[in-house]
Order: C-alpha cells, then sequence, then structure tokens
C-alpha cells in the first residue's frame, strides 16, 4: 500500500470552524476568514530513486556524441513516456567552446500540457568528458561517470515523474532534461550550459515556457547541503524561500539554510536570463565550493547517498503537493 503523509497548513487567520481531517484533497473551512487546507504529500522512494541513478551511471559516461549518450537519452524519454507525461524531443547542433559540434538532445516530459501555468523541474542529463578536478592529473582526460553531477538530480525527477503519473498535480508540470551542461571550461561562464541556453531561447511550442524553474544539480552526495544559490535569489527570492520552507516541512531544514553557499553559473542563468525566476538546488558549500567528487573519477554510484535523494525528492514533493 502506498503510504502518504499528511499535514495541515492554516492560514494567517484565526481558525473559526472545525472540520474532519480524514478527507484527503483540499477543504477550507466555512468562514471567509479561516482557510485549513489539508494536502496529500505523496511518499517519495529513495530506493527507485537510486536505481534510476544507477540504471544512467551503467550506461557509462553520457558525453554528448558518444552511443552511451544516445542510449542513455532512449532509456530517459521511455521512462518519461511510460510515466504519463507528454514527451517533447528537442535536437539541437550545438557549438561547444573549442568548436566541437555537439548532437544535443533536450528531453521535456510533460504533465497537463494543456495548462496555462507551469513549472519545470530540470537537471542537466550529460556528463562531464574530463575529470579535470581528479588529484590525478593522469585523469584529466578521462570522461567522468557523472553519479552526483548529471544523474543524481534526474534519477529524484524520473521518481517525481513516476509519482506524477499517479497522482497528477494541479499545476501543469514539465521535468526538463537539458543536455550540453557540462561540456564548458573554467574561466568561460558562456561555455556551459548549452543545452538550458537552446531551451530557454526556442520554445518547445510558441508561447509555451514556465512560469517558474527548479534546477537539480548534484543532490545524491554523502553529506549534501544545499545552501542557497545567490543568483538564485536575486532573480526568485520568493521560489527559493518558498522550496526552503517545503524542505522545513518535510523535515530536511538543516540541509537547506538560507545563508548564501555562493554564485554558480549553471542551467538556471539560462532560464533567468530569458525572464523565467528559476532557482539552483545545488551542493555547493561555502569555503569548500562543490562537493568532493565533483569532475572527478569518484563521482561513481558507490558515493551516492541514497539519504540525500530522498531529502531533495521529498522537499520536492512538498513543494509540488502544497
Ligand atoms: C562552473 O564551474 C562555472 N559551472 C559549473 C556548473 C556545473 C558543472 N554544474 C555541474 N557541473
Ligand atoms: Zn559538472
Amino acid at each position: 500500500m502506498k503510504k502518504k503523509s499528511m499535514i495541515v497548513l492554516t492560514s494567517a487567520f484565526v481558525l473559526l470552524s472545525a472540520f474532519s481531517c480524514g478527507g484527503g484533497g483540499k477543504a477550507t473551512g466555512t468562514n471567509e476568514q479561516s482557510e485549513k487546507v489539508v494536502v496529500n504529500v505523496p511518499q517519495f522512494d529513495a530506493d527507485s530513486a537510486y536505481l534510476y541513478v544507477k540504471n544512467q551511471v551503467d550506461f557509462g559516461p553520457r558525453v554528448p556524441n558518444t552511443k552511451e549518450h544516445v542510449a542513455c537519452g532512449n532509456y530517459l524519454a521511455g521512462k518519461l513516456e511510460a510515466f504519463g507525461a507528454k514527451v517533447t524531443n528537442q535536437y539541437a547542433d550545438l557549438i561547444a567552446y573549442d568548436g566541437t559540434l555537439l548532437k544535443a538532445r533536450n528531453i521535456i516530459g510533460s504533465y497537463k500540457p494543456e495548462s496555462k501555468k507551469r513549472i519545470a523541474l530540470f537537471a542537466h542529463w550529460d556528463t562531464r568528458p574530463w575529470a579535470d578536478n581528479d588529484a590525478d592529473e593522469k585523469n584529466h582526460h578521462t570522461p567522468i561517470l557523472g553519479a552526483n553531477d548529471g544523474a543524481s538530480g534526474v534519477g529524484v525527477l524520473l521518481e517525481a515523474a513516476r509519482i506524477f503519473g499517479q497522482q497528477n498535480p494541479e499545476t501543469g508540470i514539465d521535468i526538463l532534461f537539458v543536455d550540453s551542461e557540462d561540456y564548458g571550461t573554467e574561466g568561460d561562464d558562456t561555455s556551459w550550459a548549452l543545452g538550458a541556453r537552446y531551451f530557454a531561447e526556442n520554445p518547445i511550442k510558441p508561447g509555451y515556457r514556465p512560469a517558474e524553474a527548479i534546477l537539480l544539480d548534484m543532490v545524491g552526495g554523502k553529506g549534501a547541503v544545499f545552501p542557497a544559490e545567490y543568483f538564485s535569489r536575486q532573480a526568485a527570492l520568493g521560489l527559493d524561500d518558498a522550496f526552503r520552507a517545503a524542505a522545513a516541512r518535510a523535515g530536511h531544514g538543516d540541509m537547506f539554510p538560507r545563508n548564501y553557499g555562493g554564485a554558480v553559473t549553471d542551467d538556471h542563468v539560462e532560464l533567468i536570463k530569458q525572464g523565467i525566476p528559476a532557482i539552483d538546488i545545488i551542493d555547493y558549500r561555502v569555503n569548500e565550493g562543490f562537493c568532493p567528487t565533483w569532475h572527478t573519477m569518484a563521482d561513481n554510484i558507490d558515493n551516492i547517498d541514497k539519504e540525500s535523494l530522498r531529502a531533495v525528492g521529498e522537499t520536492l514533493l512538498h513543494f509540488i503537493y502544497r
């Protein structure tokens, strides 16, 4: 049986009428000045999310222009379809900073595609061609497995998609897997997030754009924390606060402190540039920077912590089913 947790929210007004919370869905009090909302938050299955991470890693590195990349893209699109989303593929030829032509594919899974108000939940699905932050210089030209950097955000979102297929949320949702994030080079901020830029500049349909967007990046590391990210709070303070409030309701407030970790040039910045309020939930720590496995050979499945995936997944569900 599917377990559901139930939370009860009351408005700032005095609650004048009582009613039973036995029912599901939403109910309002009888007095106009009182409101009591019962929200059923579905259960996030961290084992399932972990498996979606592992399945991606098992393809090997998902570097654009490789057969592993093609195979994993097909797997992701197939999963979204199986979970009841309307899938749109955005294929694009993108030029990397070093002149390489990247055969890129953004994959979008839409719930309630007819709905005007839409939230995009996104993560990059490509992996970095170079372990150029590895302690051993011999690895600097070896592709990484990207268990955390890539697969973790996608894994959490696939589990969310599975749940959306069972319990359709009220708002339109687009699960967006962007390509070609990690083909960038240090010192050139425009070299990252090529797939997200393409998505933001080329709506999948005229006028189709999310009202807000949440990016998950490196959400599966051991000891992960998600302090505030500077560009996110500049562009979308209300959204960032709402997400952190959801974390507190889910019992994970400690992992989502409101202090700044840093300013990170990431996929969300490309949406912000096109006027879409977007936040980045990223394991970026004050004085330490990105999580320790970042762009190293250690970014493999052994360094994924199911509890980090759970914390982010439960927070996301508390945000969506609020
Ligand atoms: C910069 O290093 C400027 N951005 C990196 C964003 C990133 C890479 N996220 C995951 N991999
Ligand atoms: Zn990366």
